[in-house]
């Protein structure tokens, strides 16, 4: 009911009397009034005016399952949605969920994560409230090794999503990041479960720094948020919303080819990376070389100094910038 209400209001562009809301909903003067209530703890700022009705001020930046289920318009992600205000990993819920059986599109947001997870065992900072903590549950009929390139679609998910949303120019730091002015400001985890060569599911977990004014120790060079790069406060449930309906728009075109081919040329115009001189940290060696884009294959391809181009694998090894993070 909550959400229906959400949903009304914003439609009203104006005010809607509380017999409006009962007549549509069916429910009794005294119901609307209760979720009003509710949503005003929520932290919605609604008006209540004499003899006009209620108004919704839209700038609260509230998460919870309500308001994402009013301003999802995605075709499948989200299809269930599952809030926590905290939990320990948004990545490690839907992983449960899909062990029990959750569908395609399973969407698991959080507004605090106690143990939120980066790449090799590395911890991502989920302070509460100020973030964007989510993971899909997918279940694609594709090879486990065309898997990775999932990451590479939600960077430019992520990219898409907060342009549209934001008006920020954010760009892909390959392979799992997205970055504004040079710092970090999303990163992307995604796990798989196979079996018999086949994928069971794969969990795809976007981390997005939205209100955070301050990072801590190391991350104040290396990591900034939405709010820093605008000077303002965003709300965060247009930025899911708009994420979530670019991942699909992408997903699909990569299911057409199983690989980057088509959206190769976009990757690259939004890879921060491009022509930078980078270190690649290869377990076998490191090198430093010049990047130049994305193969087919997702792979990025760099150029070293004895004019050959190595093509990088993603999960074997981390690209730094060698003058700056990226
Ligand atoms: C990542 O790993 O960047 C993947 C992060 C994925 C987070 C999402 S949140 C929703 C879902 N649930 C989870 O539990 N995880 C996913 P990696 O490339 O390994 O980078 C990790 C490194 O980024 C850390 O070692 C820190 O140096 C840095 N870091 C940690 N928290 C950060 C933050 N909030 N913003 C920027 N950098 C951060």
């Amino acid at each position: 009911m909550k959400s229906e209400i959400l949903s009304m209001l914003r439609a009203a562009d104006g005010y809607l009397s509380g017999q409006q809301l009962c007549d549509k909903m069916g429910v009794s003067r005294t119901a609307v009034w209760k979720a009003m209530n509710e949503l005003k703890e929520e932290g919605y700022k609604i008006e209540a005016v004499r003899n006009r009705g209620y108004h919704l001020v839209e700038n609260a930046d509230v998460i919870t399952q309500a308001e994402l289920q009013s301003m999802l318009h995605s075709k499948w992600i989200g299809g269930r949605l599952e809030y926590f205000d905290e939990t320990d990993s948004t990545n490690t819920r839907a992983r449960k969920l899909a062990e029990e059986g959750a569908i395609h599109g399973t969407l698991v947001v959080a507004d605090s994560q106690w143990a939120g997870k980066g790449r090799r065992g590395r911890l991502w900072t989920s302070p509460k409230g100020v973030g964007i903590w989510m993971s899909v549950v997918l279940r694609p009929a594709i090879s486990p090794l065309h898997a990775s390139m999932l990451t590479l679609i939600a960077g430019m998910a992520v990219v898409k999503g907060v342009r549209s949303s934001t008006g920020l120019n954010a760009m892909i730091k390959w392979p799992n990041d997205a970055v504004l002015e040079g710092k970090k400001i999303c990163g992307i985890l995604t796990e798989m479960s196979t079996e018999d060569e086949c994928i069971r599911y794969v969990i795809t977990g976007i981390g997005i720094n939205v209100n955070i004014d301050e990072f801590p120790g190391e991350l104040a060079e290396t990591a900034t948020s939405l709010k820093l790069e605008k000077g303002e406060n965003i709300r965060r449930s247009p930025v899911i919303s708009a994420v979530a309906e670019a991942f699909e728009e992408y997903y699909d075109i990569f299911l057409e080819t199983c690989d980057m081919s088509i959206l190769k040329e976009e990757y690259n115009r939004e890879l921060a990376n491009t022509n930078r001189e980078v270190m690649v940290l290869d377990p076998k060696g490191q090198y430093e070389g010049t990047a130049l884009g994305i193969d087919n294959e997702g792979s990025l391809l760099v150029k070293k100094k004895d004019g050959t181009v190595a093509s990088v694998i993603s999960g074997e090894v981390s690209v730094r910038g060698i003058y700056g993070y990226v």
